[in-house]
């Protein structure tokens, strides 16, 4: 409570400065009541006199212990992105992009009027540029133009928990839909002063849908799908990144007796989420993860971008399955999950038998697709190569719509000023072997494409001399450009040269 003492003291200061002008000199309109000066020094508390505390941050579905404190805090949340291909059902892959290694990002829990530091790394490894704009953020972007980091780089930014509520955090580099839709979503909960009610058990579990090139279930690494994200339809719709996160032997546990209270969020990009749970009526539900409750829900409203908190009483024993009550997603797409609760029956309120597999067949049989004799050899075989031009041309396309489009974008129009175009480019079609500089090497330092200057970094992609043969033949015949190629070998030649 010291900073109050201090604002006391300015106020006072205040007032004995301005008892020290004349008053002639000063017009009545501009005299700035003490009152109102101490307000504005009461929310400008210098952060250093705050203890500081690294935030507690949970994969999901778990879900940090509550605040507990009586007295605002520096909290401390480090952040780490990590692109990683991870499973997205039996058989399916995915090169995810994340916050802390997984989908959803790490759960993190403050107290209205924590003064929060971000340590926000992008890691080596990465392909391109990331940040994060936490909905909890009162400022431009939520933090997004404070926290946008290169590779290899840390951004650290301040903001206070001013409103509490349960909020979604993103990522926000251009094109935004592509990194949300790559997994780039999380939730932080702003405990109000007072903190929640007490409940026995909490979880966390985030919604979000998934755009591949091949269809529901088709194995193998799926890359990213732009047409298919622009259309908004998702070959998957899960929670907490993949098919099955929360379910079998993932499956949440509580037991009959226990409360439960479910932190809901939707990463989206597209999709706006009817939450509900099989079996189950929400006591509670904080509407939009907002302060208004309303009570006795069946079905609650998640919109992308948003979350809701849902408390509820378990009475009987059985298995509950969470779905998007948009039904074909939950049973053809993936949005499903269930919550095991064990423990003595209660006849009256359920009189009949309670089945584990009940809803198993059909969310079970469909999650993997067999593979023919010849459609094994073909993924042992590994990715196809080009014999000829045309076929660089179209494997070259899903290297550059999974690897260039991020940042030079759909149709390779660049985005000014941050990534230069790569449709009509006179600075490569000048020199083509640029192209495999550019991927090879990177580029720095200043440059100018069609008259415009960029002075950016793009960081040496890891392809092999195929994936980057193909790549920049697709672009030398793509976007209106002029034509051209270049081989494995012209890579291999440049790869060897320096
Ligand atoms: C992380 C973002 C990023 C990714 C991913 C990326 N680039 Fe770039 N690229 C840039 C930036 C930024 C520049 C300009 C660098 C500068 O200003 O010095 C650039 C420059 C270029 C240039 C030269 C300038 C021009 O417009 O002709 C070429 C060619 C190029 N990139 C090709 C590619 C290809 C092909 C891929 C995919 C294999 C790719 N880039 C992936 C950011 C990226
Ligand atoms: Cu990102």
């Amino acid at each position: 409570m010291k900073h109050h003492i201090l604002a006391a003291l300015i106020a006072s200061v205040f007032t004995l400065a301005a008892c020290d002008q004349k008053a002639p000199e000063k017009p009545a309109d501009t005299v700035i009541p003490a009152s109102s000066e101490q307000k504005t020094a009461d929310t400008q508390t210098p952060q250093g006199e705050l203890p500081a505390i690294d935030a507690v941050m949970t994969h999901a579905p778990q879900v940090p212990p509550p605040v507990n404190r009586d007295y605002p805090a520096k909290v401390i949340v480090k952040m780490e992105v990590l692109e990683k291909v991870m499973k997205m059902a039996d058989g399916v892959d995915y090169k995810y992009w994340t916050f802390g290694g997984q989908v959803p990002g790490q759960f993190i829990r403050v107290r209205e009027g924590d003064q929060v530091e971000v340590q926000f790394s992008n890691h080596p490894t990465s392909t391109v540029p990331h940040n994060v704009d936490f909905h909890a953020v009162t400022g431009p972007g939520g933090g997004a133009e404070a926290t946008f980091t290169a590779p290899g780089h840390t951004s650290t930014f301040s903001f206070k928990a001013l409103q509490p509520g349960l909020y979604i955090y993103h990522c926000a580099t251009a094109p935004v839909g592509m990194h949300i839709a790559n997994g780039m979503y999380g939730l932080i909960l702003v405990e109000p002063k007072e903190g929640l009610p007490k409940v026995d058990k909490e979880f966390y579990v985030v919604q979000g849908d998934f755009y591949t090139k091949g269809k529901y279930g088709e194995p193998g690494l799926q890359p990213f799908d732009m047409e298919k994200a622009i259309k908004e339809q998702p070959d998957y719709v899960v929670f907490n990144g993949h098919v099955g996160s929360i379910a079998g032997d993932n499956a949440l546990k509580a037991k009959v007796g226990e409360s439960v209270r479910i932190f809901v969020g939707n990463g989206g990009p597209n999709l706006v989420s009817s939450f509900h749970v099989i079996g189950e009526i929400f006591d509670k539900v904080y509407v939009e993860g907002g302060k208004l409750i309303n009570e006795n829900i069946q079905t609650t409203l998640v919109p992308a971008g948003g979350a809701a908190i849902v408390d509820f009483k378990l009475d009987v024993p059985g298995s509950f399955t969470l779905v998007d009550h948009s039904i074909f997603r939950a049973f053809n797409k993936g949005a499903l999950g269930q919550l095991k609760v064990e423990g003595p029956e209660n006849k009256e309120i359920y009189s009949g038998k309670m089945s584990d597999t009940v809803y198993q067949p059909e969310g079970g049989t469909i999650q993997t697709v067999p593979l023919t004799a010849s459609e094994a050899a073909q993924v042992a075989a590994g990715p196809a190569k080009a014999s000829n031009k045309e076929e660089q041309i179209k494997l070259g396309k899903t290297v550059y719509n999974a690897n260039c489009m991020a940042c030079h974008g759909v149709e390779g129009k660049g985005v000014e000023g941050a990534f230069p175009p790569l449709a009509g480019s006179d600075y490569l079609q000048a020199d083509p072997k640029r192209g495999i500089h550019a991927i090879l090497k990177g580029v720095s330092g200043k440059i100018t494409v069609n008259g415009k200057e960029y002075n950016s970094v793009m960081p040496a992609m890891a392809l092999n001399d195929e994936d980057a043969a193909n790549v920049l033949t697709y672009v030398l015949n793509s976007f209106g450009n002029g034509g051209g190629q270049i081989t494995a070998a012209d890579v291999a030649k440049e790869r060897a040269a320096k």
